[in-house]
């Protein structure tokens, strides 16, 4: 009975044959936008090719692009296509390594080409938490503050608690904000609030990172949850205007 079973199309039903057909860059290439010049840059980071990183990204400024926006929906996304494929097995290490260069290269260009003569409006002080490298969405952020017209100590990544606290203490900023991406260092936010609270500064701690939940932020005091770092200028200029923690929880958090 077994024998009248033909292997060839069990494959088929179940997909395998096709997928193992698909290379990483034939499952990217259905990811890619089609707009022309925000795909060059997109590709450009998924190949990791930093020279063609910058060269596109003049390209698309030159064709009248804002170099800030291109930073979200060109050096973003690249790497967003990336990390979802790295997840999916597609892609390794070396891989994410060489793009989140090229990325964080495009992301300096940006900067650089933008028009930087802001007013500082005010200070804000961000951090990666101990124990976690991750500092991409961490590096996005700084950006979009620093280009908003926000004085940004920025204090890298995997930096002590002690670190965190003093630097909060002694900078008097507006408000901070965190980067976690793994689950087992996000708990570091909670110890810095708490330290924070015993030296009685109260401004708000403005978290987010890949492992980060708005579940999660919302269990402790001083907390206000975001997942894009486009929002945090946003989050920043409410926090000009005096609102307090719960008002920004309403504005920014999902019900
Ligand atoms: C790139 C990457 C790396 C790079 C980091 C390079 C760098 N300089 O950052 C390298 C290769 C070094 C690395 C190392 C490791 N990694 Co890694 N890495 C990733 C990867 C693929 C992408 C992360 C990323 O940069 N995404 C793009 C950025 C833009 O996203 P983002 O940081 O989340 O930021 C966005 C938002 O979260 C938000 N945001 C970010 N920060 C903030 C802050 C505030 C205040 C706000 C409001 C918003 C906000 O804004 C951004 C979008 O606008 C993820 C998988 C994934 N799909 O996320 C794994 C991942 C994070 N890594 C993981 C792990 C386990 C590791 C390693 C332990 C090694 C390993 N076995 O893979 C080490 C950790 C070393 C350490 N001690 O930190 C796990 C974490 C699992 C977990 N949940 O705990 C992940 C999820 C992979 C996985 N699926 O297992 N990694």
């Amino acid at each position: 009975m077994l024998l009248d079973i033909d292997p060839s199309s069990i494959l088929v039903r179940y997909n395998v044959k096709r997928e193992s057909e698909l290379s990483p860059d034939d499952v990217a290439r259905e990811y890619f936008p089609e707009d022309e010049l925000i795909r060059n840059i997109v590709e450009a980071v998924f190949e990791g090719d930093e020279d063609e990183v910058l060269v596109a990204l003049q390209e698309a400024v030159d064709h009248g692009k804002d170099p800030i926006g291109l930073i979200d929906d060109a050096l973003i996304a690249g790497m967003n296509i990336v990390s979802q494929l790295y997840d999916d097995g597609l892609l390794f290490l070396p891989d994410v390594i060489i793009s989140s260069q090229a990325m964080t290269d495009g992301i300096e260009y940006c900067k650089k080409i933008s028009d930087g003569s802001h007013e500082y409006k005010g200070k804000v002080v961000s951090f990666v938490v101990e124990g976690d490298v991750h500092d991409i969405g961490k590096k996005i952020l700084t950006v979009f503050l620093r280009s908003s017209g926000y004085e940004v100590i920025d204090l890298g990544s995997d930096v002590p608690i002690d670190e965190v606290v003093s630097a909060v203490i002694d900078n008097n900023p507006i408000m901070f904000t965190g980067t976690a991406l793994m689950t087992t260092t996000m708990y570091s936010f909670k110890e810095v609030k708490e330290r924070l609270l015993d030296n009685g500064v109260e401004i708000p701690f403005i978290c987010g990172g890949g492992a980060v939940t708005q579940d999660f932020v919302e269990r402790y005091d001083l907390g206000v949850y975001c997942d894009d770092a486009a929002v945090v200028p946003k989050i920043a200029d409410e926090v000009l205007k005096n609102a307090t923690i719960e008002e920004l929880r309403e504005k920014f958090h999902r019900n």
